[in-house]
């Protein structure tokens, strides 16, 4: 029988720690095809969040650095910078990013720094337990909104891809999804773009990848799905927001 799929050889052999149904793994799958397919593992260091994905190190096969909390653009800037022949890319959740880190991301992204970031968006801090994010879809409950997101309060969720592509500098910006395969295939697409972009120069690249958190969401992992193709998607739009052709045509 003829083999289709194999592990791709950017990725270890390490067992990953997530739960049933949380789709880091499979964004973790998509960043190791585009690198292993642009043939860049060699001269790829990733920066791991703090969060779910803190031990991402341990499932990629290229260098990896660890940084404080939100503060990966910081750390992907400074490697850059200092190695430009690097293929740098920072890898954040939405209390990552969005929370603690969003000072440093638009910073980051107005420079234009040359490194891409993967932002896996599942609306909730899903390591410490499932605290609301600034992603947390109105009315979501979560265990720092037992009666729902109250937008009055708290205001509505912020579309970070949006906020990023009202930037003049950024090359590249997109917003995917990792809950089905229909989706995936075009995340795929997404990821190696932005990969291929900072190979050619032309950064600062981003793909957000709307994900789920079935453990903190209550549900089993296919109702977390529905939920999230149901609520998140018309919500967060997916496709891409800013490419360099649309830059050049302004
Ligand atoms: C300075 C600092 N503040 C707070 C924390 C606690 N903390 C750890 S992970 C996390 C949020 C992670 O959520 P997210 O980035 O959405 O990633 P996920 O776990 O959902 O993948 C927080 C607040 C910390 N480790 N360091």
């Amino acid at each position: 029988m003829a083999k289709t799929f194999s592990r791709p050889k950017c990725l270890s052999e390490q067992e990953t720690h997530y739960c049933p149904g949380c789709t880091h793994g499979i964004i973790h799958r998509l960043v190791a095809e585009a690198i292993d397919d642009l043939q860049i593992s060699g001269r790829t260091v990733g920066i791991a969040p703090v969060g779910c994905a803190v031990l991402c190190y341990n499932y990629f096969t290229f260098d990896f650095q660890e940084a404080a909390h939100g503060r990966a653009p910081a750390m992907a800037t400074g490697i850059k910078r200092v190695r430009p022949d690097l293929i740098v890319f920072t890898y954040q959740g939405d209390g990552d990013l969005a929370s603690i880190g969003m000072g440093e991301i638009v910073h980051a992204a107005n420079r234009g720094e040359k490194f891409t970031t993967v932002f896996v968006n599942n609306t909730v801090y899903g390591m410490t337990g499932g605290q609301m994010a600034p992603t947390t879809m109105p009315n979501q409950k979560t265990t720092t909104s037992p009666f729902g997101r109250n937008v009055e309060e708290v205001g509505m969720p912020i579309r970070v891809a949006e906020l990023l592509a009202s930037l003049a500098t950024p090359a590249y910006i997109s917003r995917q999804a990792a809950i089905s395969p229909k989706y995936i295939v075009r995340a795929k697409k997404a990821i190696r773009q932005a990969f291929q972009y900072q190979v050619e120069k032309r950064c600062f690249s981003f793909v957000e990848v709307i994900s789920t958190c079935p453990t903190n969401w209550g549900m089993t992992p296919a109702d977390a799905l529905k939920w999230a193709e149901k609520t998140m998607i018309p919500y967060y739009p997916l496709g891409d927001l800013k490419t360099p052709e649309s830059v050049k045509e302004e």
